[in-house]
């Protein structure tokens, strides 16, 4: 294989330079390529195959044990001043990141080939489409990213002499925690991960760049990089809408993209686009509109089921590569919340002996697996045009045990991007560290903001200035339970009944009531037939309760405060606002 681009060629010698592999080998994206490095992994463990009568062309892998989620705390912003990668971020000078990270890439690679992986996120020949190239020690990461993007002879064909490329090292060094670094380098176009081999700290196009560095680009460029999924719903008439929703790590996305209405909606269908990532801009109609940057799905498996998500069940049958489940002795995987009875004897994520007796859960709580989106029933026909699909609502979500309702509409654009920033959600095992902790994640992208996020509302306010129809902005939770800590809403296919409220508002369909902190829906306006639904839980659902809300005040106006001198004054007010409506 060979490029066109000096650019990139230098750019991979000085990193051999760096990292001394024994060998280079540039990806082309081929058939044999996938059988060559699959047989290449088997051989040493790092890859196991599983039954392929039941699961053709799929493969199991263990990551180490110490390396299963996202690192936060080791993720770095690392511009020339702090002060542009904001309150939010860990911050290092680049020239102190080169050095360190440097340090332990130094001759990393000794004994081991190196990976040149170019791929491309967003659809091919797309306009909007980023090319990035990848350089790993890993099989694995080779093979996942093979899936999740456009990756081979196809991204340097796109690329050809340009120089214009994220530039992703990634290496497994050691693995050990402590010598574990995530650092962006936005002026630079770069990143460098060392120390991790798994999903958004190893898959460069991931996070990394579709996320921490596109949000970067889209700030100078006028679109926006977000953690949100995007799906259709067509209805009885053959007419269909587009909804883009963020919701924090492990929330509900994969499973609101895929899903299916209930059978008493009769005509109605879900298509989805995708999953976890969204790039919108302005079209030329005046609306936002969004593309998928991947192609793939990286989604967690507990509680993933038949009954759940029948979609991704039927996506993950051939093609997949299941990470930290449950094996069974006859090649099979299983997780908690499966559809099908634990098995009697397996080995855990672990690799040891599991029964269904065993005290500690088979399969990690952020197990996942790895499918090409084309495989999934649900998928849009339009998920690969370039340009997009036009957005009519925006929705925000997390998962609250208690305080937001069940869904609400924001009063304008700007009270939107105030209900997106001060959003909460209760932590989940998709990060290293404690879970079920409320903590606020603005816009589900607390952990993915490539800059200063003051800066960063700033760029929201400013897209629905230059977008003449901007979507409507609600914010929802599946996720409120009762005194016995039970989920009060079905979720999942029953979903649909709220999204239908959400389209209904923005064909200006549905009246809704006027509460203090939004748009909220009369009871009569959700369709609930053939849900068995107390209405007393429905009630309670859409309720608003003040003294909580009240306190919630304080919790938003302790995160404003942090954001500091960047914060837009009309999040302010924002604030300021909600106060009076709430003590009025
Ligand atoms: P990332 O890939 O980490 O960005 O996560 P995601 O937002 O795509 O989350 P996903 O859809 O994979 O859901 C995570 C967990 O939440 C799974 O265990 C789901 O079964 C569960 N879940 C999803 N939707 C619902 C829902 O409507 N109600 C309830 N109770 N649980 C849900
Ligand atoms: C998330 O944590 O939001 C994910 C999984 O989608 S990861 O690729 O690890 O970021
Ligand atoms: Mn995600």
């Amino acid at each position: 294989m060979t490029t066109k681009s000096k650019a990139l060629r230098e750019w991979v010698e000085e990193m051999a330079k760096l990292c001394k592999p024994d060998l280079v080998y540039w990806c082309d994206g081929s058939e044999v390529e996938r059988q060559t490095l699959v047989d290449q992994a088997l051989k040493t463990g790092e890859l196991e195959l599983l039954n392929q009568s039941k699961l053709p062309g799929c493969v199991y892998h263990r990551s180490n044990a110490n390396d299963v989620a996202r690192v936060e705390q080791c993720t770095f912003i690392c511009t020339d001043k702090k002060e542009d990668a904001g309150p939010t971020n860990n911050w290092m000078a680049p020239a102190d990141a080169y050095k360190k990270v440097g340090a332990i890439f130094d001759g990393s690679m000794r004994g081991r080939t190196m990976y040149v992986v170019p791929f491309i996120m967003g659809p091919a020949k797309s306009p909007f489409s980023k090319v990035g190239v990848e350089i790993t020690d890993s099989i694995y990461v080779v093979l996942n990213m093979r899936t999740m993007t456009r990756m081979g002879k196809i991204a340097l064909d796109q690329l050809g002499e340009s120089d214009n490329f994220t530039k992703g090292l990634h290496g497994k060094a050691d693995l050990n925690p402590e010598r574990r670094f995530i650092c962006h380098f936005p002026q630079d176009n770069a990143i460098w991960s060392v120390g991790s081999g798994y999903g958004g700290n190893a898959l460069l196009g991931k996070k990394c760049l579709s996320l921490r560095i596109a949000s970067y680009l889209g700030r100078q460029e006028d679109w926006m990089a977000e953690h949100m999924l995007i799906l259709g719903i067509e209805n009885p008439q053959g007419k269909t809408s587009y909804v883009a929703a963020a919701f924090p790590s492990a929330c509900g996305k994969t499973n609101l993209a895929m899903l299916i209405p209930p059978k008493e909606l009769k005509g109605y269908k879900v298509w989805t686009v995708g999953d976890d990532i969204a790039w919108l801009r302005k079209g030329t109609d005046g609306r936002l509109w969004a593309v998928n940057p991947e192609a793939g799905f990286f989604g967690v498996l507990p509680g993933t089921s038949h009954k759940t998500n029948p979609n991704a069940m039927l996506t993950m049958q051939k093609n997949t590569i299941y990470t930290n489940v449950v094996k069974t002795t006859d090649g099979n995987v299983w997780w908690e919340g499966h559809s099908d009875p634990a098995p009697h004897k397996a080995t855990d994520w672990l690799g040891r002996e599991w029964t269904p007796s065993s005290k500690e859960k088979g399969a990690h709580a952020n197990s996942r697996f790895t499918a090409p989106a084309s495989q999934c029933p649900s998928i849009s026909p339009n998920w690969e045009s370039p340009e997009g699909v036009p957005i009519s609502a925006i929705i925000f979500g997390g998962r609250r045990a208690r305080v937001a309702p069940l869904v609400y509409e924001s009063f304008s654009w700007q009270h939107g991007v105030y209900m997106g920033a001060t959003m909460a959600s209760e932590t989940t095992a998709a990060a290293i560290g404690q879970t079920g902790v409320v903590r606020r994640d603005p816009m589900a992208m607390l952990p993915f903001i490539g800059y200063n996020a003051g800066d960063y509302f700033a760029h929201w306010l400013h897209m629905g200035k230059i977008t003449p129809k901007p979507p409507r902005i609600f914010n929802v939770n599946w996720f409120r339970t009762n005194a016995n800590g039970e989920f009060m809403w079905p979720g999942y296919g029953d979903n649909m009944r709220v999204l239908l409220w959400i389209l209904g508002r923005c064909d200006g369909k549905v009246e809704a009531q006027e509460s203090p902190i939004g748009h909220i829906p009369f009871e009569k306006d959700l369709d609930l037939t053939g849900l068995n639904l107390k209405h007393e839980t429905l009630k309670e659902l859409l309720s608003i309760d003040r003294a909580s809300w009240r306190e919630e005040l304080s919790g938003q106006k302790e995160f404003l405060d942090k954001i500091g001198p960047r914060l837009p004054s009309e999040l302010h007010q924002e604030w300021q606002n909600l106060t009076h409506r709430l003590f009025s």
